[in-house]
């Protein structure tokens, strides 16, 4: 055998199905070795005392995008890709967003410009479908699935980019025929916009009631609706940034009978609750997520679905909106709940509170953790096993966590240029010290190692199950006969 480029030894190594004592030979940008003890690389890392795992994949993040209420995002593909990087993922999969009146393969064509000489780790693409018109259907889409870009995002509120049942049928049948997974933000608009009318009216424009108008029910019935329609087609669907026990619970109940159903959550309903909203004047609005954060006793259904295997991904929903008139507060101390930007930052602190609250509490064993912060993204969009698992012939990404590193967070730990933390002074244990992408050292030190642009794009492929879902809902249903033959 060549000599290795490197080796990492010593290391407690945990993919999604197991963890072992083993050494790591790297040659170039791949995994080529795992034994008890393999001879000396050019270069040698010592893991001792340390785990090892496969970097995290982050499906869910907006950067450098213009959101459904236009508003620019704060990062773009430098500092999200570097941020990511420092919390231990190696792979993300943003959002390209097609806005109504614009084609998605203009919009496609654009973000690949925006992240080809920035990221500085491995990228895909999701779709957002704002618009989806029969050239898009038949035309667009298709032509995106075979560039790489196998799923697409689909909301059920915001005026912008809300779609109907019928416009939600079609995207379904056409990502069923084409090999493309759809997910799904699922609340219920009219229900939203409702209770958002009626707090306005009587003067409640604070943050805080940003969570009273979204209530946890148009969440539970939006996702009730979109298992119907999943099922009445009997394609599967992702549920994203489920925040509910509520909407927990349905998702949990359809699976149970065997619909193709998949879920995600994010770290913000772990570890924050609707009382981070609850500040003097706008500060709130540092915390307002859609869905928003909830109680406790949400928190405590959100990690049990974590365990008990009803959310298979975990992501950030990173959506980096700066708190000044750019984005949170555009109004300044005047704006209400409904004129500020949705979403919050959390593309570092993704894979560190999972590793403290999940892994330290033992909540979730070290597998879980990988299966829930990178496997599972790799199976479910597409890129495994070249992401997503250390095994030989795998790209060498790999994240070296030290268990015992604790922190404080503060704002200026973060790699990001959102300009605040919603974690700011909790206290997480558990870090990721060197992060290596294709063979590469991307993080070392706490400092970054690699160049700008030297992250690749990745052309993902059909999206695999994960799970063993009995899909009841599947070829059986006699309407496929009908539209398929
Ligand atoms: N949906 C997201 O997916 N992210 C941020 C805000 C939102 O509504
Ligand atoms: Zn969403
Ligand atoms: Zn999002």
């Amino acid at each position: 055998m060549d000599p290795l480029d490197l080796t990492i030894r010593n290391g407690t190594v945990a993919t999604a199905a197991e963890t072992m004592r083993c050494d790591i030979g790297i040659a170039g940008e791949k995994i080529v070795a795992l034994a008890e003890h393999l001879p000396a690389g050019r270069r040698d890392i010592d893991a001792r005392g340390r785990y090892v795992v496969p970097g995290g994949i982050d499906s869910h993040c907006h950067i450098e995008q213009l959101s459904g209420m236009g508003i620019m995002s704060a990062d773009d593909f430098y500092s999200g890709s570097v941020s990511a990087a420092f919390g231990g993922t190696t792979t993300i999969i943003p959002f390209a967003a097609q806005h109504r009146g614009t084609s998605v393969t203009a919009t496609v064509a654009d973000y690949h410009e925006r992240a080809r000489t920035k990221a500085v780790i491995d990228y895909g693409f999701l779709l957002i479908i704002g618009e989806p018109t029969d050239k898009v259907l038949k035309e667009e889409l298709p032509a995106a699935i075979k560039g790489g870009i196998t799923s697409f995002k689909v909301y059920m509120t915001y005026p912008k980019w809300r779609l109907e049942d019928y416009q939600l049928l079609d995207v379904l049948n056409v990502a069923d025929r084409e090999g493309a997974l759809v997910m799904v933000h699922a609340e219920n608009d009219d229900m939203i916009r409702w209770i958002a009318r009626q707090l306005l009216e009587r003067g409640h424009g604070a943050p805080k009631f940003h969570g009273v108008a979204h209530d946890a029910l148009a969440e539970a019935e939006a996702t009730h609706r979109i298992i119907m329609l999943s099922r009445l087609l009997g394609v599967p669907v992702l549920i994203v940034h489920v925040s509910s026990p509520e909407a927990t619970n349905t998702i949990r109940a359809a699976q149970t009978l065997g619909a193709k159903i998949y879920a995600e959550t994010c770290p913000q309903y772990l570890v924050l609750t609707a009382d981070d909203m609850d500040r003097p004047g706008v500060e709130g609005a540092k915390w307002c997520c859609s869905p928003p954060l909830r109680d406790k006793a949400a928190q405590a259904a959100i990690w049990a679905g974590l365990a008990n295997g009803t959310f298979q991904v975990y992501s950030s929903d990173h959506a980096p909106y700066r708190f000044d008139e750019t984005a949170k507060i555009p109004r300044g101390d005047k704006t209400t709940f409904k004129e500020m930007a949705n979403g919050v930052p959390g593309i570092e602190m993704r894979l560190p509170i999972l590793f403290s609250e999940g892994v330290l509490k033992k909540r979730l064993s070290l597998s879980e953790f990988v299966a829930l912060g990178s496997t599972n993204h790799a199976r479910m969009y597409g890129l495994y096993p070249r992401k997503g698992t250390i095994a030989v012939g795998s790209d060498a990404d790999v994240a070296i966590w030290n268990p015992e590193v604790e922190k404080r967070i503060d704002y200026s730990m973060m790699h990001d240029a959102v300009g605040y933390t919603p974690y700011e002074g909790q206290v997480y244990t558990g870090w990721p010290e060197t992060v290596l992408s294709r063979g590469r050292i991307v993080v070392e030190n706490n400092q970054l190692r690699v160049e700008r642009g030297s992250g690749k794009y990745l052309a993902r492929g059909v999206p695999g199950p994960v799970g063993t879902a009995a899909g009841i809902d599947g070829p059986a249903r006699q309407l496929r006969k009908f539209i398929h033959g």
